[in-house]
């Protein structure tokens, strides 16, 4: 990992440092050949303060189990596991074969080739579609053995339970960043530069609730209504200004879906294509939420060992929180 020098990198209002990049973009701050983006606040350093969080040898698996959702969100493929019998050799044995397996059908981080800039017809650091469509540029392979840090935790539903604003997880409810920050606030949690941030937004348990036609009923892209955290400049702002190397959640699209694919102003193209910031989405969060509110501590070790496939577009997280 290079060493990076935090008082160096430019607060959100320089934003952008190159006069040819997108507005709130960050593209050049970390070298115009960057491929891993916001990641690049992930350090050794930040390795070894995150293994000091580690206190009662807890460990919270943060990935769904494949095929989780049934059917899977936006019209996703579900996973076809095979088991590949070597009887035919005389041995007694398997292999398992995925078949149309999308690395999106349940938690994942959404790397960044996922989307590009719609204006700047270009995906992060002006990286053009045909190196996405037919090179490995921004794969996922490149966070394969970055992504290990602190992990913050914002309860953000049961904030608003408690303060009397409950949200509704299955309504295309926001999270304004005024609740993120209360939330933070009432936990007596800071964001410190390199955190891995997760907000549980009450998706995931909602739909884990539900009835198995409920589940039908609200799988195609068209038909979901998920919870989410508000698509704003100031949501990025604050985002960049803390030096967050990433944001996941346990509802389906960080913000809240549907969102509009042609709408410039969305989290999605602000965080991933403008700022290289990793999403993820369709955590498992409850388990760990449960324990921080017995214990008060919001920070954990978080390792995230993405899928080395080079050139993928996303990944599961394979990720543990370690308390
Ligand atoms: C959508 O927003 C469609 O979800 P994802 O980020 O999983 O592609």
């Amino acid at each position: 990992m290079a060493r990076i020098d935090f008082s160096k990198i430019p607060q959100f209002a320089q934003l952008p440092v190159k006069p040819d990049a997108p507005p709130d973009s960050n593209w050049g701050v970390f070298g115009d050949d960057d491929e891993i983006g916001c990641i690049n606040f992930l350090t050794e350093e930040g390795v070894v303060e995150a293994a000091r969080l580690v206190q009662k040898g807890k460990v919270f698996r943060l990935d769904t189990p494949i095929n989780y959702a049934s059917p899977p969100l936006f019209d996703r493929e579900p996973v076809r596991h095979v088991k590949k019998s070597f009887e035919s050799l005389g041995l007694l044995g398997y292999d398992d074969v995925l078949d149309s397996y999308n690395t999106q059908e349940g938690s994942q981080w959404d790397g960044l080739g996922h989307v590009g800039n719609l204006t700047a017809r270009a995906f992060y650091n002006g990286t053009s579609n045909d190196e996405i469509k037919r090179g490995n540029k921004l794969g996922i392979h490149n966070w394969a053995a970055r992504f290990v840090g602190r992990g913050v935790l914002i309860d953000a539903f049961r904030y608003r339970q408690e303060s009397g604003r409950p949200v509704n997880p299955l309504r295309d409810e926001r999270y304004s960043l005024a609740d993120l920050k209360a939330a933070l606030d009432a936990q007596q949690t800071t964001l410190k530069p390199g955190s891995i941030l997760l907000v549980r937004t009450g998706w995931m348990g909602a739909y884990m609730a539900a009835t198995a036609d409920e589940k039908r009923a609200m799988a195609p892209l068209n038909k979901l209504k998920s919870c989410g955290i508000e698509s704003s400049r100031e949501v990025v702002a604050w985002l960049w200004d803390n030096r967050v190397a990433a944001i996941g959640t346990d509802c389906p699209a960080v913000e809240p879906w549907p969102w509009d694919f042609r709408d410039s102003g969305a989290l999605h193209y602000r965080t991933l294509s403008l700022l290289g910031l990793p999403l993820g989405e369709q955590f498992v969060l409850d388990p760990l939420a449960a324990d921080c509110a017995d214990d008060k501590r919001y920070e954990f070790m978080l390792v995230s060992v993405p899928l080395h496939l080079v050139g993928g577009i996303a990944s599961p997280p394979n990720a543990v929180a370690i308390k």
